[in-house]
């Protein structure tokens, strides 16, 4: 009996819920078994537009680096496949980080990498990395085919740039 009554509360929240009501939620403490079936996440559908996109292929490793040399990311390019992700990792000379200038990258790329980055300081700009072993990996999912500069905000003007080119 318990389980009718809860099918019956829980369908008539559903109810409310498709029609646009703004009810109570279903309680969330309820015996999983017992909720009734609900849609099943389409997995091979597109995610909504600004929804990040976690790496589905490889991580590349991209270091971050000031040293007698200057101040530079090791590879300076790379060629990834849609789906990878590149960690960057901070060796030494920090503070480091990678952002993007907006004006530089397609409206799409400039969304998807904005829903990407996480922890950005402002918009396209990832955390300051101050010490050796901190790591940033960032997601290329669903960033469309092209190459794309990044750059370190405190060493720009030393050149500390780098590029990354997305195949299909
Ligand atoms: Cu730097």
């Amino acid at each position: 009996m318990r389980f009718l009554g809860f099918a019956v509360v829980t369908g008539a929240a559903m109810l409310l819920g498709a029609c646009g009501g703004g009810g109570d939620a279903p309680a969330t403490d309820a015996p999983a078994t017992d909720a009734p079936a609900m849609e099943a996440p389409a997995t091979d559908a597109a995610p909504a537009a600004g929804a990040a996109q976690a790496v589905t292929g490889t991580i590349h490793e991209v270091k971050m680096v000031g040293d007698e040399k200057g101040y530079y990311y090791e590879p300076t390019e790379i060629t990834i496949k849609a789906g990878d992700g590149i960690k960057f990792v901070m060796i030494s000379g920090g503070p480091h980080n990678v952002a993007f200038d907006a004006t530089l990258l397609p409206a799409d790329v400039k969304a998807q990498l904005e829903a990407n980055m996480p922890n950005q300081a402002s918009a396209l700009m990832g955390p300051m990395m101050l010490n050796a072993g901190e790591d940033y990996t960032l997601s290329f999912a669903g960033i469309a085919p092209g190459t794309y500069e990044f750059f370190c905000t405190p060493h720009l003007a030393m050149g500390m740039k780098g590029k990354v080119t997305v195949t299909e």
